[in-house]
């Protein structure tokens, strides 16, 4: 049976994997921090299979005595500050966890390395917004890189770090280059789940509006439970790499709110949507798009959940979890 660790194993993408890893046979170890963290709970109920074992990003001997502990076959660190909004405010913070978080976790892989026949095998969630201010569209894997926040430059770091110790100690470290990735468990903070949901409590007369920043800046949207399997894939390869995984599809803000709106059948959401000047970035992302050719060519991998599909799932499931709530609270 092989063994897998997750750091960021209560986040959207981790709840998906540990659930993907346990499917295919997979006994899925967690990392969580903190004394009666209130997610543990939430995980463990969504997926029984899962084991958690304490460590925290911030703390290397955590880390070291956590891998020797599970003797993993693979380590997937998804662990991160990820909400690039708040990256500006706890841009130290960001920079500890997000950014050096990788370098412990890397450090933790290289001592304990795993058998000789069979080291640790690591993955590094990536992310666009290291490509920041476009330098091409579609972005590739050989697209420089040009972070416009705190949480950017850090996962800069965590990428470069990744490839550094895969070349200066062989270690078989993938970093995955995530476009946005939605979907039903997506937190609310992140304007797709702050939409839907907030259009599902429209229509159920619990909300009359929302406040949102910029509707200009223009996503590459895919669906997180497609997304987890290309990071497994990548852990697959004989060879290590860096693979950019995305639709291959950009679509503004607005064009999200026409899907939405349509679904819970209004013309036009502009009489519900207000701009809130404190959901602006001091510095924007404006236009990314992701070229997935190398990942279709060498992991076999492609999207399947096509945009609309995304948002009517986003949507559904936001409809039907707020009118359980609303029954409840009469
Ligand atoms: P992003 O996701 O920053 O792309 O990072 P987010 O959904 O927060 O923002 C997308 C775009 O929407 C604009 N926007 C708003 N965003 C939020 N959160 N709230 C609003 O009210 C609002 N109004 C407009 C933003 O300005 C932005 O342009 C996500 C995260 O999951 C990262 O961790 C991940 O690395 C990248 O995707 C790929």
């Amino acid at each position: 049976m092989k063994r897998a660790l997750i750091t960021g194993v209560t986040g959207q993408d981790g709840r998906y994997l540990s659930e993907f890893l346990a499917a295919k046979g997979y006994q899925v170890f967690g990392l969580i921090r903190g004394q009666n963290n209130p997610k543990a709970a939430v995980v463990v109920e969504e997926n029984p299979a899962l084991e958690l074992v304490d460590g925290d990003l911030r703390d290397l001997s955590s880390l070291i005595a956590v891998t020797e502990q599970v003797q993993p076959d693979e380590v997937y660190n998804l662990g991160a500050i990820s909400f690039v909004q708040l990256s500006f405010k706890q841009a130290e913070l960001t920079a500890e966890i997000t950014g050096l978080g990788v370098l412990r976790m890397l450090e933790a892989v290289r001592i304990v390395g795993g058998t000789e026949n069979n080291p640790i095998r690591f993955y590094q969630a990536s992310s666009s917004e290291m490509f920041g201010k476009v330098r091409a569209v579609p972005q590739t894997e050989l697209t420089p890189f040009h972070p416009r926040s705190p949480y950017g430059v850090a996962k800069v770091f965590g990428h470069d770090i990744t490839v550094n110790y895969r070349e200066a100690y062989n270690i078989h470290a993938s970093s995955g280059i995530l476009f946005n990735h939605e979907s039903e468990r997506r937190g609310h903070e992140f304007v797709t789940r702050k939409i839907t949901s907030s259009l599902a409590r429209k229509k159920l007369g619990l909300q009359s509006r929302i406040s949102l920043g910029n509707l200009e800046s223009r996503r590459d949207w895919g669906y997180a439970g497609d997304y987890v399997e290309a990071m497994w894939l990548m852990l697959q390869q004989d060879e290590p790499d860096d693979y950019v995984i995305a639709t291959g599809e950009t679509h503004s803000i607005r064009e999200f709110l026409d899907v939405a709106s349509r679904l819970a059948g209004y013309d036009s959401w502009e009489p519900f949507v207000k701009h809130d000047a404190r959901f602006d970035r001091p510095s924007e992302v404006d236009l990314l798009i992701g070229d997935a050719s190398k990942a279709k060519a060498k992991l076999g991998w492609a999207p399947k959940v096509s945009f609309e599909d995304l948002v009517r799932r986003m949507y559904e499931s936001d409809l039907d979890l707020e009118s359980r709530a609303a029954d409840r609270a009469r």
